[in-house]
C-alpha cells in the first residue's frame, strides 16, 4: 500500500488528521474549500470559541500542539449559573483545579493546527471544494470558488473532514447510500458578543462558562483570552406548541422579528446580560440563527476508498461540549488503525475497524449531548438536580474509582463514550432513587445506596 491519503477538509480534524498522518510517514494532501486562515484573517463562521476537554488535550498531545494551544486557553472551572433574579452560583465542573475544561478559539486553533500540519510534511490547498467524486476512476473534482475554476485531481483514498455539510459523504452516498438521517433540534442558536471592559479586562469572571438557563430556552458564554466573551442564545425556532397559556407560548427566532424584540427579551429574561453587549441590536441584524443537527450514519466508509470522521461523519448538538473533543479522538483512532494495517496493504480493514470502534461511541455522545440541552436549559437551577449532584460528589467520595460523576467520565476521561453513557444511566437510577422525596441528604439510607453501588458497578478502568 502506497500510504498515501487525501483528506478533504482543513478544519479542527483535517488539520490535526494530516499531523498525525504525515508524522506516521504518510504522503498527505488537504483540500479546502475557503482561503488560507494564515493569510487573510480567520472567515470562519459558527461559534467563534469552544470547549476543549481531556479528551481533546489527550488528542493534541498525539501531534505534540496540545502546548501551543494551551498558551492561548482560558480556564473554566464550573458553570456560572445567572438566576433570573440576578443570583449567581459557580457550580464547579470537578473536584479541583485539575478538573477544568478551556475556552479555545476556533481561529486560532485552526491555525496552531495547519502550521503543525504543514511542518509535519502536509501538503496544503486552499480554495479547492470538492465538487464530486469518481470512486471507480479515483478522480476527485474541486472547484475554486474565486472563480469558478474547476481542478480534478488523482486522489486515491479520500477521507471526509469536511463537517456536519459533507460533500464527501454527499458523493459517497450518490455511490452506494450511506443510511443518512438527520434530526434537527427544533432550536437554533444566535451568536452575540461581550466586549472588554473599559479597563481592558473582562466585563465578567473569566474562569467560567457562564449560563442563564430559562426553561425552553438559555445564554451561554464562554471567555476569550483577549478579554471578550462569546455569547450564544439557544431558543426555539417557531413558536412551542402546547403553550402553557394559549397566546403567550414563549419567545422563538420566528416571534422575534426586529433587534428591539431581541432587547426586550433581553430585559426581561436575560437583565443582567443586557448591559454587557452593546452591539446586541448589530449583531442580531446581522446573523442568522444557526441549525443545530444530530447526523446518524449506518455507514462511515466505502471500502477502501473513504472514510468519514468527525461531523461529517456524526455531527451532533453541542450542549455536552464535546464535538470537537470527539472528532480529535476520531483523529487518533484512525491514525492508528491506519498504522495496524499498513503492512497489510489494507485500507478498507482500517477503515472498517475504524468505524467499528468509534460508530458506538459516536452515538453514545450523540445521546449525551442531547440529554445535556435539557439539563442545562431547565434543571441546573432545580433543587432536586442539586440534591443530586451532592449526592453524586458524596458517592465519588465513598467509591473512588467506582462511583464516578457523568460530567467526569465524559470531561475528565477517555473511556469510550458508550462506557461513560451505559454507567451513568445506572448511575442516574441510584441517584434518582436515594434522593426521591428528600430535600436533603440527612435522609439517605447509605447501607442502602453503597449496596447499590456495589452491586451494579464495577470498579472503572481508565486509559493510561
Ligand atoms: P469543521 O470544523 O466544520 O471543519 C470542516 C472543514 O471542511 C471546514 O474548514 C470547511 O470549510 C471544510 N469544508 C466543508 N465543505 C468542504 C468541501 N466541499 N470541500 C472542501 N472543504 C470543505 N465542540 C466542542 O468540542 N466543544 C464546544 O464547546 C463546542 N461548541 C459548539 C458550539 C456550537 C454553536 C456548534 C455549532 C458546535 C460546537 N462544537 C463544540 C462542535 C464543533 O464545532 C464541531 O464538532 C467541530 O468543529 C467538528 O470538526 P470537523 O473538523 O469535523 O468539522
Ligand atoms: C461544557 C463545555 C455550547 C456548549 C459547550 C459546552 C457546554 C455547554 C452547556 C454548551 C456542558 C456543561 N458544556 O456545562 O455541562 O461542559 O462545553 Cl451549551
Amino acid at each position: 500500500m502506497s500510504k498515501s491519503l487525501t483528506i478533504v477538509g482543513a478544519g479542527l480534524a483535517g488539520a490535526l488528521l494530516a499531523t498525525l498522518l504525515a508524522r506516521r510517514g504518510w504522503r498527505v494532501q488537504v483540500f479546502e474549500k475557503r482561503g488560507d486562515p494564515r493569510v487573510k484573517g480567520y472567515e470562519g463562521g459558527r461559534s467563534i470559541n469552544l470547549a476543549l476537554a481531556e479528551r481533546g488535550r489527550h488528542a493534541l498531545r498525539q501531534a505534540d500542539a496540545d502546548e501551543a494551544v494551551m498558551r492561548q486557553a482560558v480556564m473554566m472551572r464550573g458553570r456560572m449559573v445567572h438566576f433570573l433574579d440576578g443570583r449567581l452560583q459557580l457550580q464547579r465542573y470537578g473536584r479541583d483545579d485539575s478538573e477544568v475544561i478551556w475556552s479555545v478559539h476556533r481561529g486560532d486553533l485552526n491555525i496552531t493546527l495547519l502550521d503543525l500540519a504543514e511542518r509535519a510534511g502536509a501538503a496544503l490547498h486552499f480554495h479547492r471544494r470538492l465538487d464530486g467524486v469518481d470512486f471507480d476512476a479515483g478522480i476527485a473534482r474541486f472547484v475554486d470558488d474565486r472563480d469558478g475554476v474547476r481542478h480534478e485531481i488523482e486522489a486515491g483514498a479520500l477521507v471526509g473532514a469536511d463537517g456536519a455539510g459533507s460533500a464527501l459523504r454527499a458523493a459517497m452516498n450518490a455511490h452506494a447510500p450511506l443510511g443518512e438521517r438527520s434530526e434537527f433540534l427544533d432550536h437554533g442558536y444566535k451568536e452575540l458578543e461581550i466586549p472588554p471592559a473599559p479597563d481592558g479586562g473582562f466585563r465578567i469572571e473569566p474562569h467560567a462558562l457562564h449560563i442563564w438557563p430559562r426553561g425552553h430556552y438559555m445564554c451561554i458564554a464562554l471567555p476569550n483570552d483577549e478579554k471578550t466573551f462569546t455569547v450564544t442564545l439557544f431558543l426555539p425556532n417557531a413558536p412551542l406548541p402546547n403553550a402553557p397559556i394559549p397566546g403567550q407560548d414563549g419567545p422563538s427566532f420566528a416571534a422575534l422579528k426586529t433587534p428591539d424584540d431581541a432587547v426586550a427579551l433581553f430585559e426581561r429574561d436575560f437583565a443582567d446580560a443586557l448591559p454587557l453587549i452593546p452591539r446586541l441590536r448589530a449583531d442580531w441584524a446581522k446573523n442568522p440563527p444557526g441549525q443545530l443537527a444530530t447526523l446518524y450514519l449506518d455507514r462511515w466508509h466505502l471500502g477502501g476508498r473513504a472514510v468519514l470522521l468527525g461531523d461529517a461523519a456524526h455531527a451532533m448538538v453541542p450542549f455536552h461540549g464535546q464535538g470537537m473533543n470527539c472528532a480529535f479522538e476520531d483523529c487518533v483512532a484512525l491514525a492508528r488503525h491506519l498504522d495496524a494495517h499498513a503492512d497489510a496493504a489494507d485500507l478498507a480493514a482500517a477503515f472498517a475497524a475504524f468505524e467499528d470502534e468509534r460508530k458506538p461511541n459516536a452515538a453514545a455522545i450523540q445521546q449525551m449531548a442531547l440529554e445535556n440541552y435539557l439539563e442545562m436549559r431547565d434543571r441546573v437551577d432545580d433543587p432536586d438536580f442539586l440534591l443530586q449532584r451532592e449526592l453524586e460528589r458524596a458517592l465519588q467520595e465513598r467509591h473512588p474509582g467506582r462511583f464516578v460523576p457523568h460530567y467526569t467520565m465524559v470531561t475528565f476521561m477517555r473511556i469510550p463514550y458508550a462506557t461513560a453513557l451505559a454507567r451513568s444511566d445506572i448511575q442516574r437510577e441510584i441517584l434518582v432513587e436515594a434522593t426521591r422525596g428528600l430535600d436533603s441528604l440527612d435522609g439517605v439510607d447509605w447501607t442502602a445506596v453503597d449496596a447499590r453501588v456495589n452491586a451494579r458497578l464495577a470498579p472503572l478502568q481508565d486509559a493510561a
